[in-house]
């Protein structure tokens, strides 16, 4: 259930719906922040939250900025709300990871030193080097085994 204290942002550029986190935060059984109980939740978002797509792109233009996780801040097209750019490993942006998905993880891959790889291949770039190797095979994997 989506707590009310998230519902009623202020300011420009905040929303008040459900941005679909993988966990939400919780302060706890005591109801209070800053005590041994909380939760700080999975900021992570999930498929079919409004915040994908949905960030300023104008402050992430600069190559080689990244979400938390170290991947692209900008895949499927636009940067997301948010911490966490949702969408590693689904060239086709479903949040899905699949076979349609593996047939272009080997379209993509260019190895090691290899240098810059195609527009959209940037969703298998796990760590976010610029280029497709067989780390990143690992990180699909990894994803997929999630
Ligand atoms: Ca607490
Ligand atoms: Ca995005
Ligand atoms: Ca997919
Ligand atoms: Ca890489």
């Amino acid at each position: 259930m989506f707590p009310n204290w998230l519902r009623a942002p202020s300011g420009d550029g905040n929303i008040g719906d459900d941005p679909f986190f993988v966990r939400i935060p919780d302060p706890g059984l005591d109801g209070v922040w800053g005590t041994d109980d909380d939760d700080y939740g999975d900021l992570r978002l999930t498929a079919g939250s409004l915040a994908i797509n949905a960030g300023d792109p104008s402050g992430f233009l600069q190559p080689g900025v990244t979400d938390l996780d170290g991947h692209a801040r900008v895949l499927c097209g636009r940067v997301d709300m948010g911490a966490y750019e949702f969408g590693i490993g689904s060239y086709d942006c479903d949040g899905q990871l699949d076979l349609i998905d593996w047939g272009y993880l080997q379209a993509c891959f260019t190895g090691t030193d290899a240098g810059a790889y195609a527009d959209g291949c940037e969703v298998f770039d796990f760590e976010y080097d610029l280029d497709v190797d067989l780390i990143d095979f690992a990180g699909f994997q990894d994803a997929i085994d999630r």
